[in-house]
Order: C-alpha cells, then structure tokens, then sequence
C-alpha cells in the first residue's frame, strides 16, 4: 500500500501513462490479462520437464500434438508471443497496396498489417462502435461491409480476413458461430483466406455455449474445435487464454504456407521448433491448453468479470454492455463528460484511477487509436474506454470488492478531474510510452 501523495508523484514521473508505472507501486494490477496468469502446479511441473536442446525438443511435439487436438490446424510455429506470429503471417500474404479487413482494430496486428504494406479495414458491425448496445455478438463481422470491400477492390487485393474472437478494442465481445460460417462461405467463393485471432478464442467459445442455443449442451472444446474449422490459419498469444507467461504460436493447414513461415522464423524469432521460446515453456503452454479448454475453469473466469461488472452497475457507472470475456470497460466519454476527446479522457480515467487507489488499469482510446499513416492525424475512435483486465486465476472476490469501491470514489468526485496535454509521442505503438501532463 502506498499513500495518496506517493501516488501523485509517481504517476506525475510516469507521465500520467501506466505503462511507465513500476509495478512495486502497484496494488491491484489490472492493467493487462496478458502474461499475468497464475500457472498451475501442473504447469510448473512440467517446466522441470523441459527439454532444452536446439533442435527437435519433445516439448515442441507435445506443444504440436495439443494444438492438433485442440485447435484443429495441422502445423505449428511456435513464436516468442502473440505479435511474432503476426508479423510472419503479414510478412507471407500481404503484397504493398492490399487490404486487410478485420472486425476492429487490434494495435499491434494492424500495426504489422501496415509494416507489410497492407491497408486496414474495419468490417465489424455498428454495435461494436456503440458501448450501450445489448447485441449478443459485438464481434460479428458485417458482411455487407465484407463484400462492398470486396466488390470495390477486388478478391485479388485482399490478402485475408482477420477475424478475431473475442474482439479485445469493442470490449472483449463475442463472435457468434453462425457469423464465423456466414464469412467462411462468402470467403471461400472468392477464394480469400481467413486467419483467426486464437488469442481469447476459449472465452469466446464459453459465450457461444452461452448465447446461441444450438450449442448451450456442448463441450468448450467442442466449440473451439469448430470455430477454428472456418479459419485457415490462427494467430495466438499463449499469454491470455493459455495461461503462460510467455509465448505464442502460428497455427495452419496450407503445406506452402506453412514452409515460408517454417522459414521466416528462423530469421526473426529463432529455429522453427521453438521460436523464441524455451522448451520449458513449449511446455507450459502444452499443458495449458488442457487446463484452460476446461468449461469449469473458463466459466469461474468470466464468472469473475462478471461480478464486478454487475456490481458496477448496481451503482450506475457507466460501463460497456454487454460484459465482456477478459475486462471491464469504464466507457470514459460518459464517466467525464466534461472532457474533449483530446483531453484524453481514459488516459485521465487511468491515471485517477491509479492515484485513487494503486489499482493499474489502460487507456483503450484515442491514445491507442494512433496516427492515419497517409495524414498524420489523429484517428478519433468512438469508443474511449479504461480497460479494468483480470489475469487468470489470480485475484480474489475481495480484490474485486477494493476495484468496485475504488471506481465509485473516483466517480463521486467525477466533475473535480481535469484533462490531460500529450507532451511526448514515440512513433509505433504510442500508447505504450507516450508522455503526458496535468492541464
Ligand atoms: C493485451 C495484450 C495482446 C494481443 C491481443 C490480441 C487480440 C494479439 C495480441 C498480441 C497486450 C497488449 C498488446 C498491445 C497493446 C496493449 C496490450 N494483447 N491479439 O493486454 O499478442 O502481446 O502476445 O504479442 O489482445 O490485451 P502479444
């Protein structure tokens, strides 16, 4: 515990952002999911386990054979995390000019869409863009934006659909299984390829169990089994859904595919059978796959952001509906209202949220939005969000109790905040170490 004075100073020396905060001065740490789960006495066994050779470690094979079994695709690349598969998959399918349509941004594989040469487009439905719509599957892709895109540019120039799930910058929001199949078939008769964001696809399973009645009787794993069949290829941070603390994979059926990629890690990430990572945690992550398709596990997750979610609500802070997979969303336009959005409301959120109680938490706004690469400007999101993010079996209902009173108090005092004045801006991935101070 720190005092109310030690954390002004700090957040004033870490530029109101934060990602420069040490965590020694942090109580409660929600800033990200990502990385910060707790590993399992199973998991931690078998990083005793590993097998630390160069090439061919056992570890890579059982890490194979889970991601055979549990995802469904045929070959593996293990990578050091999440943006080290994307970079490979950008680097292969994209050519300078094409397009890449999404349902919604994700910064950093927008970012490698973009080093490649590629042009983002965001094909997800209007409800994503609304914090208050109730719609089920937030996540869905809109497919008459899908084929106008397509119809305007030309199959020819679309290197892939990226079809994450569940969609982390629309709040964590589910995508339905109809949808997943609806772009499948549209896809295929154009002979476009779609690559699944894996990352939180074992929370977007739990929510199709949930919501779409046809499979409230099957299995997560079934689920995830066939979300995946729509999908040549995945992307994946282990970091979340997998319960590790580091590492990720490219996962896919086409044989040429898989060669370049085979290839293009030995370059960027390390030899192909362990990509960054050591045998240790092929393993880790081998093993939590098991754990984490569990439906008790995931349910007792969700479960968690769920609880704090309603109580929020209960006392009328505004949040995004309908509660999402991995975080609470404070919806900051209307937390304070009173601020423009280049006064950086969530970045201010965060930062008051911070000095009110040592709780981390991130801005999901403009900040994180960026620059258009052809005008410089600012893109201006509609949704200006603090992400409140639960790592995996980590806190406890009376952590969630300090988060709930901890956001009403700064909610009482809502009308006293001011904004914030952007003082130093780094070139890729702002967000990460940009610089603020006090207006
Ligand atoms: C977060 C983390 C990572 C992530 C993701 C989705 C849907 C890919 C990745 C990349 C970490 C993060 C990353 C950028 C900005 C803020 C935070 N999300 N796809 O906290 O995976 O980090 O392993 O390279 O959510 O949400 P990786």
């Amino acid at each position: 515990m720190t005092t109310r004075e030690y954390r002004e100073r700090a957040i004033a020396e870490a530029g109101y952002n934060t990602f420069l905060l040490r965590s020694r001065d942090v109580y409660i740490d929600l800033l990200t999911d990502s990385g910060t789960n707790a590993m399992s006495d199973n998991q931690w066994a078998g990083m005793m386990l590993g097998d630390e050779a160069y090439a061919g470690s056992e570890n890579f094979y059982h890490l194979e054979a889970q991601v055979q079994k549990y995802y469904g695709y045929k070959h593996l690349v293990p990578t050091h995390q999440g943006r080290g598969a994307e970079h490979l998959i950008s680097q292969i399918l994209i050519k300078p000019g094409d397009f890449v349509p999404g349902n919604m941004y994700f910064t950093t594989t927008r970012l490698h869409q973009e080093l490649a040469g590629g042009t983002f487009v965001d094909v997800i439905i209007d409800e994503a863009h609304d914090p208050e719509s109730l719609f089920p599957f937030k996540g869905n892709l809109d497919l008459n934006k899908l084929s106008h895109l397509i119809d305007r540019v030309g199959a020819q120039r679309v290197s892939y659909v990226t079809v994450a799930a569940t969609v982390n910058m629309a709040g964590g929001q589910p995508i339905s299984m109809q949808n997943l199949r609806d772009v499948r078939e549209l896809t295929a008769r154009h002979g476009i390829r779609v690559v699944l964001d894996a990352t939180r696809a074992i929370e977007n399973a739990w929510f199709i169990k949930q919501r779409e009645p046809e499979f409230a009787t099957s299995s997560v794993a079934e689920i995830l089994r066939e979300m995946c069949s729509y999908s040549d290829a995945c992307t994946m941070s282990g970091k979340k859904d997998l319960l590790v603390n580091i590492g990720g994979f490219l996962a896919l059926n086409d044989q040429e595919i898989f060669e370049e990629a085979r290839n293009l890690v030995v370059v960027y990430e390390g030899l192909h059978t362990y990509g960054g990572l050591a045998g240790r945690d092929l393993e880790a992550m081998a093993r939590g796959i098991e754990e984490a398709v569990q439906d008790d596990h995931i349910e007792a997750r969700i479960g968690q952001v769920e609880y704090v979610g309603e109580r929020l609500l209960s006392i009328g802070i505004p949040i995004v509906l309908p509660i999402g997979g991995h975080a609470i969303f404070l919806d900051a336009k209307r937390f304070l209202p009173q601020l423009k959005q280049l006064e950086f409301p969530a970045q201010t959120l965060a930062a008051e949220l911070y000095v009110e109680s040592g709780i981390r938490t991130m801005e999901r706004g403009i900040v994180s939005a960026g620059r258009n690469t052809e005008t410089g400007e600012h893109n201006f999101p509609k949704l200006e969000l603090v992400r409140l993010t639960f790592p995996r079996r980590v806190y406890t209902q009376a952590h969630c109790d300090v988060v709930t009173e901890a956001v009403e108090a700064v909610y009482d005092r809502r009308q006293e905040v001011r904004g914030l004045e952007m003082v130093y801006e780094p070139k890729y991935l702002r967000f990460f170490q940009t610089r603020f101070e006090r207006l």
